[in-house]
């Protein structure tokens, strides 16, 4: 069944937007319409630039990946670029799957060309003719929606053998995940376009060298390539004029949880999470705010006397938190925490995809502590509180890629930083709340 349309919620008056200025104007399936509306400018400047005067601004543009590791996008371009073997690919992962993120859905229901003409771009700069869409398979307005402006972009000499007439072939072939979280890591990604498993492969290498099909792939999230159209409209001068030094232009947020206005919300780097948390309406009235998950299940929990943490990248790290993949999940007053951290211990048990054993078995020892601190109280639960740092610890030295490295992050933050469990710990008062699970599988 198909879920509702996501809403973009870029709030009137919100001055500024950049990816999302498009988003509720352009009929997502006119091809004029995108046009009129700016569309295909950027590959137009692209091809007066050359592959290598792309790549030089997408660099001066310090443009970094939006998926959650914030890797310098030109870098990885470059190195692709400049592989001797015939065939490079290009894939955009559009897998987006972290529990609380649903930004890159907006941009493919809502302005699907503008990604067409944004992969066009990269694999004209990474020298692929083909560009692979790894689209979540729970979007299917977004599979309708990234079809039809593929196919129209074919038909009008915009994808194909000779797009624009510039003497460069690209096209763009879709396909869908089949709902496991894991085929949203790169080499996964790999696999399962391969036919193979869904299982991470072991870096280095990067994709860069040896990537889909064994050849130099250039793989960026959908936000990532986005950001390339007004590199190009507006030179990398004046998109990094935006944002901060290190954080360049602006950011999609995904709020949702307990918060009174949900959606998307783009925002310049280096707001505050404050600001953020007032735009979006904040909690219920009469409710208190208890916590904010930033960066997702993978990302820390921050209290409510935190929130003038920088949203940057390098703000939220020195704050011990983390960006992710722009994820603000409210939690109010109401919501029972440790349920919540059971939901994202359980999400992590069922999303692990087994190959490695720190992960594998670490998840399930993690999940099961957890259900044992909710009845359990006083030294049993201290004991459990020891064997998840341990566990912890070892998932994260241990295991092959971010999801067992990561998957004890919440669990940690919100026993250090929120104090979840002091009420079943010896000489504290009682965890307070009511049932409610705001989080949930993407
Ligand atoms: C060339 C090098 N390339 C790194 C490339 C690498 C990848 C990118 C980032 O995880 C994050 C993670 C999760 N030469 C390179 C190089 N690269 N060194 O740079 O690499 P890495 O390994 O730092 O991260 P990753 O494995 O790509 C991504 C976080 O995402 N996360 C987010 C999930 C988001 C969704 C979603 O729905 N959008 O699922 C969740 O855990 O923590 O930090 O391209 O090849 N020397
Ligand atoms: Fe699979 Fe987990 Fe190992 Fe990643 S860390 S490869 S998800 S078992």
């Amino acid at each position: 069944e198909e879920p509702p349309a996501a809403a973009a919620v870029p709030q009137a008056g919100q001055d500024g937007l950049v990816l999302l200025r498009r988003i509720g104007r352009v009929d997502p399936a006119d091809l004029d319409d995108y046009r009129a509306q700016g569309g295909y400018s950027a590959l137009r400047r692209a091809f007066a630039l050359g592959p290598a005067g792309v790549i030089r601004e997408v660099l001066d543009a310090g443009l970094v990946g939006r998926g959650g590791a914030a890797f310098p996008t030109g870098r990885k371009w470059e190195a692709t670029a400049g592989r001797p073997e015939r065939t490079h690919y290009l894939v955009c992962n559009a897998d987006e799957s972290e529990p609380g993120t649903f930004k890159d859905r907006v941009l493919m229901e809502g302005d699907p060309y503008a990604l067409v003409e944004a992969m066009t771009i990269a694999g004209y700069a990474v020298g692929a003719h083909r560009g692979y869409l790894y689209l979540r398979g729970e979007y299917p307005r977004a599979l309708r929606r990234m079809a039809h402006a593929i196919g129209r972009a074919r038909a009008r000499g915009l994808l194909g053998p000779d797009v624009l007439g510039q003497g460069y072939a690209f096209d763009i072939e879709i396909r869908r995940g089949a709902g496991a979280y894991i085929c949203g890591e790169e080499t996964a990604i790999f696999n399962s376009i391969e036919g193979l498993r869904g299982e991470p492969r072991s870096k280095p290498p990067f994709p860069v060298e040896r990537g889909l099909f064994g050849r130099p792939t250039a793989v960026n999230n959908v936000e990532t390539l986005v950001n390339v159209l007004p590199i190009l409209e507006r030179g990398a001068a004046a998109y990094a004029s935006v944002g901060t030094a290190q954080s360049t232009g602006t950011k999609l947020f995904c709020v949702s949880g307990t918060v009174r206005r949900p959606g998307v919300y783009e925002l310049p780097f280096g707001a505050s999470l404050r600001e953020l948390v007032e735009l979006s309406g904040g909690v219920p009235e009469g409710r208190r705010l208890r916590a904010v998950l930033l960066g997702g299940a993978a990302g820390a929990f921050v209290r409510p006397d935190e929130l003038d943490i920088p949203l940057t990248f390098e703000g939220t790290r020195a704050a011990g938190a983390t960006l992710g993949s722009g994820v603000v999940l409210l939690l109010d007053d109401t919501v029972e925490l440790p349920r919540t951290l059971l939901r994202i211990a359980e999400f992590f048990r069922d999303e692990s995809c087994g190959q490695c054993v720190p992960c594998r078995v670490g998840t399930v020892r993690q999940e099961e502590a957890l259900h044992r601190i909710k009845d359990l109280t006083g030294a049993a639960a201290a004991g459990d509180i020891a064997l998840l740092r341990e566990v912890g610890a070892a998932m994260r030295d241990a295991s092959i890629c971010g999801l067992g490295q990561t998957a004890w992050n919440a669990v940690e933050s919100a026993i250090d930083r929120l104090g979840v469990y002091a009420g079943a710990l010896p000489g504290s008062g009682p965890a307070a709340g009511t049932p409610a699970d705001p989080v949930d599988g993407g």
